[in-house]
């Protein structure tokens, strides 16, 4: 596999010129300056090509080109939102950017409740806590019968374990965590600069009555089929993210959270450039997935790897493993036997040596990642052996 990098522009603290040094070969960006849902024009797509091109690298992936959120619950301008996107497509096709990485998930993006969960050797993760997070939806966010949702034991921690531990502060940032730091840099809805996030997260949500996953479904093969037409004409792959955490969250339904849903958006658009972002990471942030499996069955419809992996307790919270999980060693063969010629780039590494101070986007430390490059630069070298 091609070894890229996600790099967040020429503002990110970590250069180009550092990037060639560690064995990247490829580059994962997006144009984050431009708001959603408007068009990224051919002279801001060949002005980023040819920065990283001036670097030595390529700019193999977008990640992401954003859906937007009336797309998703087909709004009365979803034909107008589309055609646009359209013309993105183009122009980034014809810049010979064929590789698009984008996500269905209503309202939030990625989530996590702690940014910086301490590891007993000194460095920190990011970690889903369930009872944290009920503890948002039900007396934060205070959504209407949130409590269905979750199951006796969770409604029992959250009761004995969180809430007596939480405080105005704690409360202040669960919210940072759950709705803003995890999404404003991924071109989400919520920034730092939003004053009042929870009423505003409110709002969105509202925007999902009556949009249930089958609702979804058919708004995602309309998106699809719409664009299909311009993917053929430019050679681009559509590589849908899976939903991470791969569940229902916060009464909004989720579409591409295992086996049955990835088969039913790939069936539902049969073209070979309606394909998949095999994300083991969030794929396996779900106790039904088995990513190996999946890996194996989706390796033909995948078009981008994501390699981490997640291990859930038996209460659902989960954490980030370690990039040699045994798990991501079989997924890591599968796709260099398969698909040795698809973009992969490492996700999610711990916070380590310095990491911490650098204020790097949640996840994405420099590193923790490039320790976690090397180890599966490792792991490639050796299966091919
Ligand atoms: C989080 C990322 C996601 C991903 C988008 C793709 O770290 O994996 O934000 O980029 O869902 O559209």
């Amino acid at each position: 596999m091609e070894k890229t990098w996600r790099w967040f522009g020429p503002n990110d603290k970590i250069t180009l010129d550092m990037l060639r040094q560690i064995g990247v070969e490829g580059i994962v960006t997006a144009l984050h300056h431009i708001p959603n849902g408007e068009v990224w024009t051919e002279e801001e797509v060949n002005k980023m090509k040819d920065y990283i091109e001036s670097h030595g690298l390529r700019w193999s992936v977008v990640e992401s080109l954003p859906v937007c959120e009336s797309i998703k619950y087909g709004g009365a301008d979803r034909d107008e939102l589309i055609e646009k996107y359209k013309v993105s497509l183009r122009n980034l096709g014809k810049a010979g950017v064929k590789t698009i990485c984008y996500n269905f998930m209503p309202v939030l993006d990625w989530a996590r409740t702690d940014l910086d969960y301490p590891n007993p050797d000194g460095t920190t993760n990011l970690y889903f806590n369930m009872a944290e997070f009920a503890y948002f939806d039900i007396n934060i966010l205070k959504r209407e019968n949130a409590e269905k949702d979750y199951d006796e034991e969770t409604l029992r921690r959250m009761r004995e374990e969180v809430a007596p531990r939480m405080d105005k502060e704690g409360e202040k940032r669960l919210v940072e965590n759950i709705i803003v730091k995890t999404q404003g840099f991924v071109n989400g809805n919520i920034t730092e600069d939003d004053l009042e996030p929870v009423k505003k997260f409110r709002e969105l949500l509202e925007l999902y009555k009556g949009i249930d996953a089958e609702k979804l479904r058919a708004n995602m093969a309309y998106f699809l089929n719409a664009i299909m037409p311009v993917c053929d004409e430019f050679g681009i792959d559509m590589c849908v993210h899976p939903d991470d955490p791969p569940m229902q969250i916060l009464g909004l339904p989720r579409i591409v959270t295992n086996d049955e849903d990835i088969k039913a958006f790939l069936d539902a658009v049969p073209n070979p450039h309606n394909g998949l972002t095999f994300c083991a990471g969030s794929l396996s942030a779900g106790a039904h997935n088995d990513v190996v499996e999946l890996a194996k069955k989706y390796a033909d419809h995948t078009h981008f790897v994501h390699a981490r992996i997640c291990k859930v307790q038996p209460n659902g919270d989960f954490k980030e493993s370690t990039h040699l999980d045994p798990r991501l060693i079989e997924v890591i063969r599968i796709f260099e036997k398969e698909r040795p010629n698809v973009a992969m780039r490492v996700d999610h590494a711990p916070l380590m040596l310095g990491d911490d101070k650098m204020g790097y986007n949640a996840g994405y430390s420099f590193h923790g990642r490039m320790l976690a490059l090397g180890m599966i630069s490792g792991v490639m070298a050796a299966v091919n052996k």
